[in-house]
C-alpha cells in the first residue's frame, strides 16, 4: 500500500508523550493454566458429548513427552482436544480481542463459543486469531469456551515430512489473550506485530532506520497520531517523530524514515540495542491507544567465498552449534527458563552462532540471540524430503513468511534458511532422483525468491548434507546465497581427513559461494568413557576427539565462514537407536543439559576470558582397578583445559605437580583412591589465579581381586568402555583377559557387527525393559570361561544376557546414516552355564524363554572355599554361548 502521511508535526509542538495521557493500550496475558485436554480422535460435534477422559493440564504441553521414549515403537500422531473457559469483561467492550499461540503442533483449529475462530498449519511457527465478534462479554454471560483440536498426525502437505528429530504434538509454546484498542498496529499480517523495521545502511558515522507500520482502524477513526520513539540501551531518547496519519483503509501501510549519526553498533562482544517504541495516539482525546515495542541492533556483515564472514567490517569466524527445542522428561515443552538458559550455555561455551534448526523457536531464543551478541540462522523445517504437491509448496512458502515476518525486527538474525539435506538419498539407487532433483531446484527457487523479496538485507542458505555433485548437479548450490554442509567425517565415514577434501572440493567448483558448516558432530553417551576411543562407539572422549579435529580445520580455512556444531544439547529423535535409544547423543550438553567434555573444550578455546576446566568433570562417578597389587589407587589420564600459561592440580588436598599448558590443555596422570576425589584445578597468570573443582567418587576394585579387601566387581562383558548407570549409579569395568590372581575371560570374541567401512562392536538394536542399554548392546561370544579370583566366603553372582541377533527385523533405526550395519544372521542359540562346576543356568534358549532383544538377569549364590576362585563356565548345546555382563558381590 501507498505511504499515507499527510504531514509531520514537530514534536515540540505537538506533546504526544504517553506519560501526560491516559493509556487506553494493548494487555498482552499468558492464558496457560487451567487447561483441560483429551487425546481423542474425534469430531467437533462428537467431542462437545465428550464429558469424562479430560485431564487437567497447564500450557505449555505435550502429549508425546513419554510414548517418544518407551519401548513400543512410535508415538501418538493424531487428533487430540484443549478446552478452557475463558472469562472476560465488559470493559473489553471497545476492544479487539485475540488469542495468540506461540506454537503448536502441527495442525489445529481454534474454537470459540461453538464457531471456528481460525485454522493454522505448521508446528514451529506463531498464529493469531481475532475473535473480537465471537466473544461474549457482559450480555448474560462472560463465559467463553474455547477448544481447540490439535492433530499431529502425518501429513504430507505439511514440511517436515521425515527426520531426526521427534515431532511432539500439542499446544507446547505459550498462548496469550491480547486486547487492543479498535485503532491498532495490525496482528493480520502472519502474526507479526505489524512494525517492520530496516536498517539499509549502516557505518560506523551514520545509520539508516526504515520502520513500516501497518495500522488496522476502527471503523470510524480518521486518522491517527504515529510516534516512534528509538531509545539508547539506556532508556534516553535519541531520536522521535511524531506523524499524523490519515487512515484511508482498514489495512493502512506507512513508513517512516530516521537518520542516526554515531550509531553504537550491535557485535558479539558489545550486543549493543536500541529500543523502537512506537505508539499511536488518537488525534482528538490525546490518548495513547496503541504501543508496541521492538528492540533495534546495528550491525554491518557480509559472507564472503574469500573471506567467509565479517561483521562491522572485522573477519570474524564463527563457531557456535545447531538446538533442538526439547529436553528430558518435558519434550518440547518447555517453560521460558529452560530456552533462556541454553543460549546462556551456549554463549558461555564462547559460541558466537546458532542455527536455530530445523524449525523456527520459541521467541526466548532470539530475544537471547539480540541480547548476548549471537548470530543467528533460522530455518523452515523442510527437512530431507518434500512432497510435489500444491499444498506442499504453498504450506512452504507459507512457513518462510511467517518466519520471516515474525522475526524481522531481531538484529541477531542474519541468515534465513530452508531445505535440510534434502538430496540425502542416495541417487544411484533411485531411477527417479533427476526427476525429484527438479522438482527440488523448482520448489527451491520459489522459496529462494520469496525470500529475498521479503527480506533484502539478509542472506539465504541452503545446508545440505550427501555427495556434493548431487547438490551440485541438481542446481541447488546456485540459488542461496551461501551453501552450507553438513560433515560427518570421523563419524558415519571413518576418516577425519574427508571433511578436508570435502571443503577443498567446495573451494574447487564452487569458488564464489560462501560457505558454512551447518552441522559436524559426533555421539556421545554421557555414561560412556573409555581410554581406547573408537569411532561410533559412543564413548564421551571419542566425540572430544572429534571435535579436537574439527574445530582446527574450522580455523585454518579463511573461506569457510564458520562451523555450528551438531548439537548443543541432546535430544528426541523416536526412531534413533543408538547407546540411548530414541536420542541422538550429539550433544554437547546432556538431554538435561549437563556439559560432556567437548563443551569445556569448546569453552576453553573460544572464550577471550581466562578459563580452567577440569575436562571430564562431569564423569563423577567411577570405578577401575587399582595399578598394582601393591597399592589402592587406580590412575586416569584427565585433561585439564585451560588457556592460561600454566596449571596446577590437586588431589585431596595433595598437589599432583604443575603442568605448562600446550593447545590450550595439560594432562595429568591422577592416583584415584577408593572414596571421594576432590580435584581442584588452579590456573595460573601472573594477575590470576582460577580454580575449578571436580568431586568424584569413586570405587577401587583390587588389581588382585583374591585380595581380602575385595568386596564387588561388575564387568560390562564384550566392552571396551566404562559404563555408569544413571539411576543405579552402578558402574561397570570394560572387559579384560584373566590373570592369575585377577579376573576376566577365556576365550570368545566381542560381538561385533559389520558395516559399510568394517566393524561395530555394539549392537544397533534397542534392548527392552531396560535403559542400561550398552551393557547388553556389547556381550562375549563364545566364552570358554569367565575367572575370578576371590577370597575364601559368601557371593552373589549376576549373569546378565540378552539376545542381540533375531530372526525378525533387527530393532534398528530407521534413520541413520551410518545405519547400514548387518547383524549376523540368527541361528538357534541354546547354551548352559554353570558355577564352579554347579549348573546354574540349564539350556538357555534367550529368543524361546525370554524374547530377542531382553535382558536376562539370574543371581546365584556361590561358597567359594579353598579354591579361591570362581569359575563360570559356559557349555553349548546350539549356537554360540553369550554373555553380557557379570556382577560379583561378597556377601560375607
Ligand atoms: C543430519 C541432519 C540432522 C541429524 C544429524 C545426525 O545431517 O540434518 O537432522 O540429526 O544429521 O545426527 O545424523
Ligand atoms: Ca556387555
Amino acid at each position: 500500500m501507498k505511504q499515507k502521511i499527510i504531514y509531520t508535526l514537530l514534536i515540540s509542538l505537538f506533546l504526544f508523550q504517553g506519560t501526560l495521557f491516559a493509556q487506553d493500550s494493548r494487555i498482552e496475558s499468558s492464558i496457560n493454566s487451567n487447561w483441560k485436554f483429551i487425546k481423542k480422535d474425534v469430531n467437533y460435534l462428537e467431542i462437545l458429548k465428550t464429558d469424562s477422559g479430560w485431564k487437567e493440564i497447564n500450557i505449555p504441553y505435550s502429549y508425546n513427552a513419554v510414548d517418544a521414549f518407551d519401548d513400543k515403537p512410535g508415538y501418538y500422531r493424531g487428533k487430540t482436544w484443549y478446552k478452557k473457559t475463558l472469562y472476560l469483561d465488559k470493559s473489553e467492550r471497545d476492544k479487539n480481542i485475540y488469542l495468540y499461540f506461540e506454537g503448536a503442533y502441527q495442525e489445529v483449529n481454534v474454537y470459540v463459543n461453538g464457531k471456528l475462530a481460525g485454522q493454522h498449519v505448521g508446528g514451529f511457527t506463531r498464529f493469531c486469531f481475532d475473535i473480537t465478534k465471537l466473544v461474549n462479554l457482559d450480555k448474560g454471560s462472560n463465559e467463553n469456551e474455547i477448544l481447540v483440536s490439535v492433530n499431529s498426525r502425518e501429513n504430507e502437505d505439511i514440511p517436515p515430512l521425515r527426520a531426526d528429530f521427534t515431532f511432539y504434538g500439542g499446544i507446547y509454546r505459550d498462548v496469550y489473550l491480547i486486547s487492543t484498542s479498535k485503532t491498532q498496529f495490525s496482528l493480520n499480517d502472519f502474526a507479526s506485530n505489524g512494525v517492520y523495521i530496516t536498517t539499509p545502511e549502516v557505518s560506523m558515522n551514520s545509520a539508516k532506520v526504515n520502520i513500516r507500520s501497518i495500522i488496522t482502524r476502527k471503523d470510524d477513526q480518521e486518522s491517527v497520531v504515529l510516534k516512534n520513539t528509538l531509545l539508547d540501551a539506556e532508556g534516553k531518547i535519541v531520536l522521535e517523530k511524531s506523524e499524523i496519519l490519515k487512515l484511508s483503509a482498514v489495512e493502512n501501510n506507512f513508513k517512516t524514515a530516521f537518520d542516526l549519526k554515531n550509531p553504537k553498533l550491535w557485535s558479539i562482544d558489545t550486543p549493543y540495542l536500541y529500543t523502537l517504541n512506537s505508539a499511536l495516539f488518537d488525534p482528538k482525546t490525546k490518548k495513547e491507544i496503541d504501543f508496541v515495542s521492538n528492540t533495534l541492533g546495528f550491525r554491518w556483515f557480509s559472507f564472503n567465498a574469500d573471506k567467509g564472514f565479517s561483521l562491522n567490517g572485522e573477519h570474524i569466524k564463527l563457531i557456535g552449534t545447531n538446538r533442538h527445542q526439547d529436553y528430558e522428561g518435558l519434550g518440547n515443552a518447555l517453560p521460558d527458563y529452560l530456552h533462556y538458559a541454553d543460549i546462556i550455555n551456549l554463549k558461555k561455551m564462547g559460541g558466537n552462532v546458532l542455527r536455530i534448526a530445523h524449525y523456527p523457536q520459541d521467541p526466548v531464543v532470539l530475544e537471547m540471540c539480540d541480547k548476548l551478541g549471537i548470530v543467528a540462522s533460522v530455518e523452515i523445517p523442510i527437512v530431507g524430503d518434500i512432497t510435489v504437491s500444491e499444498g506442499f509448496t504453498n504450506n512452504c512458502l507459507n512457513m518462510m513468511e511467517e518466519m520471516v515476518k515474525q522475526n524481522y525486527n531481531h538484529p541477531s538474525v542474519f541468515i534465513w534458511a530452508y531445505m535440510n539435506e534434502i538430496l540425502l538419498r542416495d541417487r544411484g539407487e533411485n531411477d527417479k532422483w533427476a526427476w525429484k532433483a527438479d522438482k527440488v531446484r523448482e520448489l527451491a527457487q520459489k522459496i529462494d525468491d520469496k525470500t529475498r523479496a521479503l527480506d533484502p538485507y539478509r542472506y539465504t542458505m541452503i545446508p545440505n548434507q550427501g555427495t556434493f555433485e548431487d547438490y551440485y548437479d541438481a542446481g541447488l548450490c546456485a540459488i542461496p546465497m551461501i551453501v552450507g554442509w553438513n560433515l560427518y567425517y570421523g563419524w558415519y565415514e571413518p576418516d577425519f581427513k574427508g571433511f578436508d577434501e570435502y571443503l577443498a572440493l567446495h573451494r574447487e567448483k564452487l569458488p564464489n559461494k560462501p560457505v558454512l558448516i551447518t552441522e559436524y558432530g559426533a555421539g556421545g553417551d554421557p555414561r560412556l568413557h573409555t581410554f581406547d576411543p573408537r569411532r561410533f562407539d559412543f564413548s564421551v572422549e571419542w566425540e572430544t576427539i572429534y571435535h579436537q579435529y574439527y574445530l582446527k580445520v574450522l580455523n585454518k580455512l579463511d573461506f569457510v565462514a564458520g562451523g555450528m556444531v551438531w548439537n548443543l544439547n541432546d535430544f528426541g529423535s523416536e526412531q534413533r537407536i543408538d547407546a540411548v535409544p530414541h536420542v541422538n547423543n550429539k550433544g554437547l550438553l546432556s538431554f538435561n543439559r549437563v556439559p560432556k567434555e567437548p563443551y569445556y573444550f569448546y569453552e576453553v578455546n573460544l572464550s577471550k576470558k581466562p578459563v580452567v576446566v577440569i575436562g571430564s568433570k562431569s564423569w563423577d562417578i567411577r570405578s577401575s582397578v587399582s595399578d598394582s597389587v601393591n597399592n589402592q589407587v587406580a590412575t586416569m589420564p584427565v585433561t585439564i583445559y585451560s588457556n592460561m600459561a600454566s596449571v596446577q592440580l590437586e588431589l585431596n588436598g595433595k598437589s599432583l605437580g604443575a603442568k605448562t599448558i600446550v593447545d590450550n590443555q595439560a594432562i595429568f596422570q591422577v592416583p584415584f583412591v577408593d572414596g571421594t576425589n576432590a580435584l581442584v584445578a588452579k590456573g595460573i597468570t601472573a594477575e590470576l589465579e582460577l580454580i575449578d573443582v571436580a568431586n568424584i567418587s569413586f570405587k577401587v576394585i583390587p588389581f588382585k581381586t583374591i585380595n581380602a579387601s575385595f568386596d564387588y566387581i561388575n564387568v560390562d562383558a564384550g566392552s571396551h568402555m566404562f559404563f555408569t548407570e544413571n539411576t543405579t549409579h552402578r558402574t561397570w569395568l570394560p572387559d579384560k583377559p584373566y590373570s592369575v590372581g585377577s579376573w576376566g575371560y577365556v576365550g570368545g570374541e566381542a560381538y561385533k557387527e559389520t558395516t559399510r567401512y568394517g566393524f561395530k562392536y555394539t549392537s544397533s538394536s534397542s534392548i527392552l525393559n531396560t535403559e542400561n542399554d550398552p551393557l547388553y548392546q556389547t556381550q562375549r561370544i563364545k566364552p570358554e570361561a569367565y575367572k575370578f579370583d576371590v577370597p575364601s566366603g559368601e557371593y552373589i553372582v549376576e549373569l546378565h544376557f540378552a539376545e542381540l541377533l533375531s530372526k525378525d527385523k533387527p530393532k534398528s533405526l530407521v534413520y541413520n546414516l551410518g545405519s547400514d550395519n548387518i547383524p549376523a544372521e540368527a541361528k538357534e542359540r541354546e547354551f548352559s552355564v554353570s558355577i564352579n562346576k554347579q549348573m546354574v543356568v540349564n539350556r538357555l534358549n534367550l529368543t524361546k524363554q525370554v524374547g530377542d532383544f531382553i535382558p536376562f538377569v539370574q543371581k546365584n549364590k556361590v561358597i567359594v572355599t579353598d579354591s579361591k576362585q570362581i569359575v563360570i563356565e559356559f557349555s553349548e548345546i546350539k549356537g554360540d554361548a553369550i554373555v553380557s555382563g557379570i556382577s560379583i558381590r561378597k556377601i560375607n
